[in-house]
């Protein structure tokens, strides 16, 4: 390596989650920190320690002894895992910017290391993936699906292919919402009249008491909402309150929000109760949607769900009908079917060995490039996607 390696410092692990915590640094003011604070088990000092191998120990600092891991690489940096709690790494982060190093917050530290704009987003991406399935994909593209299908495109371009470059474009933006789901939840409202049964059925997909269940209507006062995963990708059920008309200012409150929730969710559950159902669940839904929101007509987005279907006669096994699932919140009686449908209906499909764009840039990226593209401007277009 040439030259001096500036000194810093980073706490690689987030607060608060883990057993944990590491902090990385490197320079030689970090090596001055650690001879000053680590006294490894075996005696020996950092630099005598074999490299990429755990040297157990403990880290002093006045009073203070810590049980700490430090493992040393061949280029001057360390690693040191000590406790998760904060006072621990906050106390080695303190010892190395007092010896010098300037501390640096991990997102920059990725932003500086990774190989690739990609492989630094796909990180940071990664930190924040709540599945193994949304996991899997950012491993994927964070591995170069999605840099191969990009300087694929460039290849297309640089050979006037600009049709192809386009419907390629076109592919991977139409995968964009997916993509922007894998860090965050894909939004499903819960609504229906009250006491149909949303409540009961948020405690049963997410299978732990959460939402109030009471037998009284209009109990449902705040948006409530549950995380989960349905099918490998994050969900944030959102219980709307029962959408009606209320002289009740608190509940008139509540209504104004689900209204809200409604209109910018993922996925709408109309739930309906199959005791009290007359005609066709699709018509009726159709219908107390127009009651709650006036003649806007209802979205595509919505599936009926006919709750209670326990209290049916006999089996009462109803003929499937598309965007219709009968359901028992109470005894979890076809709730398989529901999931599954919710799953189909919610993500296109997807699949991690396909490029997938995942954040805002990236997008936004592929939007003025495809706009170039449609322009004719195939050197423009290329220009952009050498930002990748
Ligand atoms: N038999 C039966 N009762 C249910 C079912 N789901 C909910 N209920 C009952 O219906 C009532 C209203 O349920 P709740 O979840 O509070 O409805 P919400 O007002 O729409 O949130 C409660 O007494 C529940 O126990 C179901 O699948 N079967
Ligand atoms: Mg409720």
């Amino acid at each position: 390596m040439s030259g001096p390696v500036p000194a810093r410092a980073s706490l690689l692990t987030p607060v608060g989650r883990g057993a944990i915590a590491v902090v990385a640094a490197e320079g030689d003011a970090a090596r001055t920190a650690i001879d000053a604070s680590f006294v490894a088990a075996n005696g020996r000092p950092i630099l005598q320690q074999p490299p990429d191998r755990i040297a157990f120990g403990h880290w002093v600092c006045g009073a203070h002894r810590e049980e700490v891991i430090v493992i040393r690489d061949d280029d001057g940096g360390v690693e040191v895992h000590c406790h998760g709690g904060v006072t621990a790494a906050e106390r080695i982060l303190t010892a190395f910017a007092g010896a010098g190093c300037e501390v640096e917050l991990w997102p920059e530290r990725l932003d500086r290391t990774a190989a690739s704009k990609i492989e630094a987003e796909a990180d940071l991406a990664l930190a924040r993936a709540t599945t193994r399935r949304t996991a899997a994909i950012l491993l994927a593209q964070r591995a170069g699906t999605l840099s191969r299908e990009v300087s694929g495109i460039r290849g297309d371009l640089a050979s006037s292919r600009l049709a192809a470059a386009r419907d390629r474009i076109d592919a991977l933006l139409a995968r964009a919402q997916v993509g922007l789901h894998l860090t965050e939840p894909w939004r499903i409202a819960i609504a229906g009249r009250p006491n149909v049964g949303k409540s009961s059925l948020i405690n049963a997909l997410v299978g732990y008491q959460r939402a109030i269940v009471f037998d009284q209507p209009g109990t449902t006062r705040d948006v409530l909402t549950a995380d989960t995963a349905i099918d490998g990708w994050p969900v944030r059920l959102v219980d709307a309150a029962g959408i009606r008309e209320t002289e009740d200012e608190l509940e008139a409150e509540g209504v104004r929000r689900a209204r809200q929730q409604l209109a910018t969710a993922d996925l709408v559950l109309w739930v309906l109760d199959a005791w009290e159902l007359t005609g066709d669940p699709q018509a009726v839904m159709k219908q107390e949607w127009r009651e709650a929101h006036g003649p806007t007509a209802a979205s595509s987005l919505i599936l009926t769900v006919v709750n209670k279907a326990d209290l049916l006669p006999g089996d009462a096994s109803q003929p499937p009908t598309d965007g219709v699932q009968f359901v028992s919140a109470r005894t979890g009686e076809r709730l398989a079917e529901l999931i599954e449908l919710i799953g189909r209906r919610l993500v296109p499909a997807a699949s991690a060995d396909e490029a997938i764009p995942f954040t805002r840039r990236q997008i936004e990226l592929l939007s003025a490039a495809h706009a170039s593209v449609v322009a004719g401007r195939a050197n423009d277009a290329t220009a952009v996607l050498w930002k990748f």
